[in-house]
């Protein structure tokens, strides 16, 4: 099980969908900020879905009934905002892809957190993985506006709790050498894996820390959990859960983002320079054997807001029709935001379908 040399990378977005809402909207950023989920069946029935990091002082947090947060903000100025999944999942496949260019495998596990073999890229020098860790914060935040927290550890484990407990805006180096010591005063609940019930069941055996839970004899633990689960906690808690960093989902979409040459509104300059991106997006389509239905653009402008704008189609795209409805898209955009300038510009194909027979021959041929 153990494997040398394995370096991984955490990457979580702090208060991820509250984050992407003050960006949209930086007046509220000073302000308590909660995203809720309404259910729709009285005015403000429904949960929290994110808080920001003021909305928490005041004992705010995702999963509270939105009545019980504005019980606990009376009297402040916060802001209660409804969740916009779709361009939260937008903005999530736009950090996977600047991930994706840091590590040749990002396995997503989440709409805002990911994990990252950076091991053929640092082998095991943590000064460098460090570095590769800053450094993948600084693109995070200077292409997309977004703070983020990292963690590096020997495992996939061991660098989620790194990240967890460096939260916000972090950046946590756990090296293989202090994995023990690092695991060991911390609460087992902090474990991925031990929800309340375990914790209190845990309590009872006087198993408080991570550190206890190592110590805990496997008799003890397989009468709590069944056998699969007792081996991953057994092994998680001493750090030695080694299970490798692997791509897990079927790709939904393919998307190209650019840093467009100098900020600009110009349909046709804005094409030329996406000309590019748009062959990359097409030679992967092709590489993956698929066609698709839908386009969209992405356009990030000079303040850092996101916009993102697509059309499906009724039948699979080619390449005119793919740079005909970028160009409509940007037109339309435009048209619509008349002080819009753009800083970044980028192209994205869902809708994806296995890529009818004929194609696919032709690609195997
Ligand atoms: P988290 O990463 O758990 O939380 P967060 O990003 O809001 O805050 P933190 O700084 O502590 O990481 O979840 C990511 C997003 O998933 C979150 O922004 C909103 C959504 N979410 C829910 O909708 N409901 C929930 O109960 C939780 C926990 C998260
Ligand atoms: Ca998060
Ligand atoms: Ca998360």
């Amino acid at each position: 099980m153990k494997r040398k040399g394995q370096v991984v990378a955490h990457i979580d977005l702090d208060y991820f969908f509250a984050q992407i809402e003050e960006l949209r909207n930086p007046g509220i950023a000073d302000k308590p900020v909660v995203v809720c989920v309404y259910s729709g069946r009285t005015e403000d029935s429904g949960v929290v879905s994110s808080a920001n990091y003021i909305a928490r002082r005041y004992g705010v947090k995702a999963g509270i009934p939105i009545v019980r947060a504005k019980a606990l903000l009376k009297g402040t100025d916060a802001v209660f905002l409804p969740m916009r999944r779709d361009e939260y999942a937008q903005i999530s496949e736009q950090v996977m892809e600047i991930l994706r260019e840091f590590a040749d495998v990002v396995e997503v596990e989440s709409i805002d957190e990911a994990s990252l073999d950076i091991s053929s890229r640092v082998g095991d020098d943590y000064s460098k993985a460090m570095e590769l860790g800053s450094e993948i914060k600084r693109r995070i935040r200077e292409l997309l506006g977004l703070k983020c927290t990292i963690g590096i550890a020997c495992n996939k484990v061991v660098a989620k709790i790194a990240a967890d407990v460096a939260k916000p805006d972090g950046l946590r180096i756990v090296k293989p050498e202090e994995t023990s010591s690092f695991l060991a005063e911390l609460p087992v609940e902090k474990l991925p894996g031990v929800g309340e019930k375990l914790r209190t069941k845990l309590a009872e055996l006087g198993v408080k820390t991570i550190g206890d839970l190592a110590q805990l004899s496997m008799d003890k633990l397989h009468q709590l959990v069944g056998e699969k689960t007792a081996t991953y906690l057994k092994l998680a808690a001493r750090g030695e859960y080694y299970e490798p960093v692997a791509e897990r989902r079927e790709r939904k979409q393919i998307s190209r983002i650019i840093t467009l040459k100098q900020n600009t509104r110009d349909v046709e300059e804005i094409m030329r320079q996406l000309s590019t991106p748009i062959n990359d997006v097409l030679t992967k389509a092709e590489s993956m054997g698929v066609s698709f239905s839908g386009v969209g653009i992405i356009a990030i402008s000079t303040n850092l807001r996101i916009i993102t704008r697509s059309k499906t189609l009724n039948e699979p795209v080619d390449r005119q029709l793919l740079m005909d409805t970028v160009r409509h898209l940007f037109n339309a955009l435009l048209n619509e935001q008349p002080s819009l300038m753009l800083r970044r510009a980028g192209v994205r194909l869902f809708d994806l379908k296995p890529a009818s027979r004929q194609t696919s021959l032709t690609f195997f041929q």
